[in-house]
């Protein structure tokens, strides 16, 4: 037996030195190695022999496994490296082709949309300040009129860093930093940003989205400047026949308050169902500054005044787009980045 183990080996050595390719060695390790290959049948059968003669046996069939399989993995290493040798000389990798190009990027549509509104705003005298994402509840609610346990924090609930940190859920805090610094200047500037909001994200609705904040304070500010403010913003973005409304409405931070709608752009007021068949669109909140947030932000309300509104960058860009779906905007699916 021991005779027989060291032939087998001998054999399956030299043999070995004849597989070519991927076939033989496949080959090769089924006729020795495999399930059923001749190595493999000769140790089964160990068990047959006197007892006294196992060990040994035994002991000399696992060496010449070992040296088989080792031998096999050094011949395939062989094997593949000149197959490789092979089609480098044949020509098949051209190692010197340049790589697949990965293309230049361009801005986000909301950067684009972004860029859009601050130039319009820039033309009409506003400066860009830009606030903090990261807030303190004192900002975002307290010193815009919304003491604790005030109702309307209910409609801007938010993500909480800590009992008194949160995300920003409007860009309006910007309001009081901005006042804060600038007083006893007159101030024109717009606060662009993200903000976020702990709701059910929708077709309409992001967790994450952005804001552009518009802050006016003078002399003798009045809401007709408000009003020819969103008027110039809705015709120099969706074209010069554009028309506003502006409508009552609520905002703790302004008082009084406004939402001003244009007539829907797609329908021109006729009713569609982008406008849901009431032909006007709304683009921004708004109102004059609540004197509260003016003495809050340092200026006395006896001798100034304010406007201050709010618009989505994101809702804007679904309309000029017609894109009807918000989720679209940061799901980083590359077929919707590149049409814009
Ligand atoms: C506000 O956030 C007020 N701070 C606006 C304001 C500023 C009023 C200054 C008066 C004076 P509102 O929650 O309605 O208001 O949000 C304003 C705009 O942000 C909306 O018209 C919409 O365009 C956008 N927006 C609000 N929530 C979302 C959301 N979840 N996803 C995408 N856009 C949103």
């Amino acid at each position: 037996m021991l005779e027989q183990l060291s032939q087998l080996e001998a054999e399956a050595l030299t043999s070995l030195e004849d597989a070519e390719d991927e076939a033989d060695l496949e080959e090769w390790h089924r006729s020795y190695l495999g399930r059923r290959g001749r190595l493999t049948l000769l140790l089964r059968s160990v068990g047959d022999l006197p007892k006294e003669e196992r060990p040994a046996v035994g002991r000399r069939g696992n060496q010449v496994k070992r040296a088989l399989e080792a031998a096999y993995e050094a011949r395939r290493e062989t094997v593949r490296r000149a197959s490789l040798a092979r089609l480098l000389a044949e020509g098949a990798v051209d190692v010197t082709l340049p790589g697949r190009p990965t293309g230049p990027g361009h801005l986000h549509i909301t950067t684009q949309t972004l860029r859009e509104i601050i130039a319009i705003f820039a033309e009409m005298g506003f400066q860009v300040y830009e606030a903090p994402d990261v807030e303190t509840d004192e900002m975002n609610f307290g010193l815009l009129n919304m003491p604790p346990h005030h109702p309307a924090r209910d409609m801007w609930d938010t993500f909480w860093i800590s009992d008194t940190l949160l995300l920003r859920t409007h860009t309006s805090p910007g309001q009081i930093r901005v006042m804060r610094e600038r007083y006893p200047e007159p101030i024109r500037v717009i606060l662009p940003g993200k903000c976020y909001r702990y709701e059910q994200v929708t077709a309409r609705s992001e967790h994450q989205f952005y804001q552009v904040e518009g802050l006016a304070v003078g002399h003798g500010i009045t809401m007709t400047d408000l009003i020819g403010t969103l008027t110039q913003l809705a015709r120099r973005l969706y074209g010069p026949e554009r028309s506003i409304r502006i409508r009552g409405s609520y905002f703790p931070f302004t008082e009084p308050s406004i939402e001003a709608d244009m007539d829907c752009i797609l329908c021109g007021g006729e009713g569609c169902r982008v406008c849901k068949y009431s032909g006007w669109l709304e683009i921004a909140g708004a109102g004059m500054v609540h004197p509260v947030v003016l003495r809050n932000g340092g200026y006395d309300p006896d001798e100034w005044s304010g406007f201050a509104f709010g618009m989505g960058v994101e809702r804007p860009a679904m309309l000029k787009y017609g894109i009807d779906d918000i989720r679209l905007f940061y799901g980083s699916d590359l077929r919707f980045l590149r049409q814009f």
